[in-house]
């Protein structure tokens, strides 16, 4: 008797709806364990009564630490730091609060008020840039540029894998194939080179807001994706990227390596 006859006939016929339970139970399990993660950081959130009194007109920027290879291993982070750079707004960080009432980071405290969101301009890139990182490479590479302890590094691991893969199933660009991720990404970049050209920044001469964002993930690209298809894509193909990443650094992060943990 094969392996198939002896699978009891009613099973064969409740397969669909077995399926389809478990399927269904797999994702209320996965929105329960991303909605207790979400109100674990937000309670972490509301107890931060200390953040209501700072310097005057001092924007304190929290997050989590600083990277091995670059300022932050978000892109987030980058993106908004260096926009407060460029605005040269006064700040501070703190490492100490990471996560906002809405569980993400960074956010910001500025004269009692509290604000979190760096407000994304490019959504799609990073989401392809989360599979790569804490679902493709399985999580090799990531102690090259993340600051912790191979312990916190492992438990990080697993909380982003399980994270990214759900939040990119719902958001769809999960459920294509690993390939197809890849060629969208690239193709992203592609665009994003295209509409730089020969232009210092992204809109001429002088930089913008915009570029804070486009830096900021570019700078995940470079320095915080070792081994990724999106990294030798970029370097081989697309040297006008690496060039304006040069600039913006230059500008302003002459302090880098400091800011370097
Ligand atoms: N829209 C937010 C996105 C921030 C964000 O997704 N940060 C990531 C770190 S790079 C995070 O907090 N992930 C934790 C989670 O999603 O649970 C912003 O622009 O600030």
């Amino acid at each position: 008797m094969t392996l198939l006859q002896s699978i009891p006939s009613w099973v064969k016929d409740c397969s669909f709806v077995l399926v389809t339970v478990a399927g269904g139970l797999w994702t209320l399990k996965k929105i329960r364990d991303a909605k207790n993660a979400h109100f674990a950081a937000r309670k972490a959130h509301e107890n931060l009564l200390q953040w209501s009194s700072t310097p005057k007109d001092v924007v304190i920027l929290h997050t989590i630490g600083r990277g091995k290879t670059a300022p932050s291993p978000s892109p987030f982070v980058v993106k908004l730091e260096t926009f407060l750079r460029m605005a040269n707004i006064p700040y501070e960080m703190d490492f100490t609060s990471p996560w906002s009432s809405k569980a993400k980071t960074p956010w910001i405290s500025l004269n009692g008020e509290h604000i979190a969101d760096s407000q994304l301009i490019i959504e799609f890139l990073s989401k392809g840039l989360g599979l790569w990182r804490y679902v493709y490479s399985g999580g090799a590479g990531l102690s090259e540029f993340m600051a912790m302890s191979p312990s916190d590094l492992a438990t990080f691991f697993r909380a982003a894998n399980a994270r990214v893969k759900t939040a990119s199933w719902f958001q769809g660009v999960g459920r294509h194939d690993q390939d197809t991720v890849v060629e969208i990404m690239n193709a992203n970049l592609e665009a994003v080179s295209r509409i730089l050209g020969e232009k210092r920044f992204l809109l001429g001469e002088e930089p913008c807001a915009e570029d804070c964002s486009l830096f900021g993930f570019l700078v995940q690209v470079f320095w915080c994706a070792p081994g990724s298809p999106y990294k030798s894509f970029v370097e081989e193909n697309l040297p006008n990227l690496k060039a304006y990443c040069g600039r913006m650094k230059t500008l302003f992060w002459d302090d880098w390596e400091k800011c370097l943990a």
